[in-house]
């Protein structure tokens, strides 16, 4: 039966071990799909003698190259200037062209040369991911593979492709969050936001106000031992995504969601007796506020963006702004206008749940859409750009269907083939394409408790998600992807991902 599936699936498929055909297969079952994809004749043998051009031979490329010598039988990569005659090469070439954009790249593979150009080193860095995939996903005979011969022209639909990851609810650690930055950049994701702060904990540390967590960080969902990233971890992370051409947008949720912060200091609430009573260890949403009323609370909030900003390089700053539903409307819509400011004062562009579009929304300010289609009509309207995270399609916390272990279904159950179809530029009536900056998919942590329980919430949607921020919408069904994501088990089982085997999709 096997043998008879792998026939039947014969381009498409790499049941065979012959490097031929795992070359053929792979070459065909790239995810995200690129823009352009030619297939040649013919073979690249890594496994020969190569030199190893890098043009211009700058330190950043040099570094992006150290990912070749994990992929190539490194005995075979020479170093050199330029590419002499009658040698086999590997050619890592910035370029000015203009079609490629930012993050585009273009890779030429023949017998003898494998030349992969961009116009930046992030180019050449998703042209490597590409040529990863173009190996077996175990990478260990490594001098037995083949690549296919062809050109590929590749470059992203939206700008910002990323996922959101709550260290609140439960805390992870910096091994975990660095795990989920390597598989993020394997599909050429580029962003990843974290939650950092909710009722159940504070996990940055704020040095003017060390209780945050020191006691607001010290539990987390279930009354566990929580924890929080000091800014020297911070700055690992930060600097660890940076490697992989990720960029770590914080966020600090306010005015709600603010429970560990007031259990620590108490003055932070309008009614500090009710904070006195200690941690949050539930799961229950939209009971607390800070006191918007309150003077002393902005000068908290310019406090903590301007830690956070000093350490943080991305341009934004994610100020929340969701379920604020014990904040009366008229001190809310006050408070966002205000907080934007201590932002921008501190150098940073505002990102916010749909929610802030009740508020007058400043030159710049993102709002991010999860719930209400209302919201991003409405932020639209006041000239703001768009991350689309619809609750629908991208909650990773939400249960494929109602057997997961897993999970929550408030907003839906989502199989991978729901996760995967639908165009971002057509979900809410009145937003077009333009106005969206990509697409961010969250995973919140109220039922996650280990690295395993996120890679199983994650994989396949998030693969899935990869391809739908990366890859042009025209083409793109469910029933050509499916065939290309069995293929991606491969890697799932390569990195120990205990994936969903969703049946919707013909795993082998
Ligand atoms: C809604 S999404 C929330 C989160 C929860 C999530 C659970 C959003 C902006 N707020 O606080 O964790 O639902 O699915």
């Amino acid at each position: 039966m096997l043998a008879g599936l792998c026939l039947f699936l014969f381009t498409i498929s790499s049941c065979s071990n012959k490097p031929e055909e795992q070359a053929d297969a792979a070459f065909l079952n790239l995810i995200p799909k690129p823009v352009e994809v030619k297939r040649t004749a013919g073979y690249f043998n890594p496994g020969e003698k190569l030199l190893l051009v890098i043009t211009p031979a700058d330190s950043v490329l040099q570094s992006n190259s150290a990912l070749l010598s994990q992929l190539f039988p490194s005995s075979t990569l020479v170093p050199a200037t330029e590419r002499t005659q009658g040698n086999k090469a590997i050619v890592l070439q910035l370029v000015s062209d203009s079609s490629l954009g930012k993050e585009g790249y273009a890779l030429h593979i023949s017998d003898s040369l494998l030349n992969l150009q961009a116009t930046t080193a992030a180019g050449i860095f998703y042209g490597l991911q590409t040529i990863r995939q173009l190996l077996p996903a175990d990478n260990k005979a490594s001098n037995k593979v083949l690549l296919a011969n062809g050109s590929i022209r590749d470059y992203p639909r939206f700008a910002i492709r990323g996922s959101m990851l709550d260290v609140a609810r439960h805390f992870f650690s910096v091994g975990d969050v660095k795990r989920y930055i390597d598989l993020l950049a394997y599909y050429k994701l580029n962003t990843l936001h974290l939650h950092l702060s909710d009722d159940q904990g504070w996990r940055i540390e704020i040095k003017k106000w060390p209780r945050l967590t020191e006691y607001g960080g010290s539990t987390q969902v279930g009354g566990g031992a929580g924890g929080f990233y000091t800014q020297e971890r911070f700055k690992e992370l930060v600097q660890y995504a940076a490697e992989r051409y990720i960029s770590i947008i914080p966020e600090i949720d306010m005015p709600g969601h603010t429970h560990a912060a007031a259990a620590a200091y108490p003055e932070l609430n309008c009614n500090p007796k009710d904070t006195i009573k200690g941690l949050y260890t539930g799961t229950e949403v939209g009971f607390s506020t800070l006191c918007t009323t309150n003077e002393q609370v902005y000068g908290f909030i310019n406090d903590v963006v301007s830690e956070i900003a000093a350490i943080s390089p991305s341009p934004y700053f994610h100020m929340g702004g969701d379920e604020s539903l014990v904040t009366p409307e008229e001190e809310y819509i006050a408070f966002v206008n205000r907080v934007q400011g201590i932002i921008h004062a501190n150098g940073k562009q505002v990102i916010g749940w749909d929610e802030i579009a009740h508020a007058s929304l400043q030159p710049g300010t993102v709002a991010q859409h999860w719930s209400d289609t209302a919201n991003p009509v409405k932020a639209v309207a006041q000239g703001a750009k768009l991350i689309m995270s619809p609750a629908t399609r991208v909650y990773m916390d939400m249960q494929y269907d109602s057997t997961t272990r897993l999970g929550l279904h408030w907003a839906a159950y989502i199989e991978a083939d729901e996760a995967y179809n639908w165009d971002p530029a057509k979900l809410v009536k009145g937003i077009r394409e333009e106005q969206i900056l990509g697409i961010v998919a969250p995973l919140w942590t109220e039922t996650i408790v280990t690295m395993k329980d996120i890679e199983y919430m994650v994989f396949p949607r998030l693969t899935g998600y990869a391809e739908i921020s990366w890859s042009p919408q025209q083409g793109r069904s469910w029933d050509e992807y499916k065939n290309r994501l069995v293929q991606h088990a491969a890697f799932y089982t390569a990195w120990g991902i205990d994936y969903y085997r969703s049946p919707r999709v013909p795993w082998q």
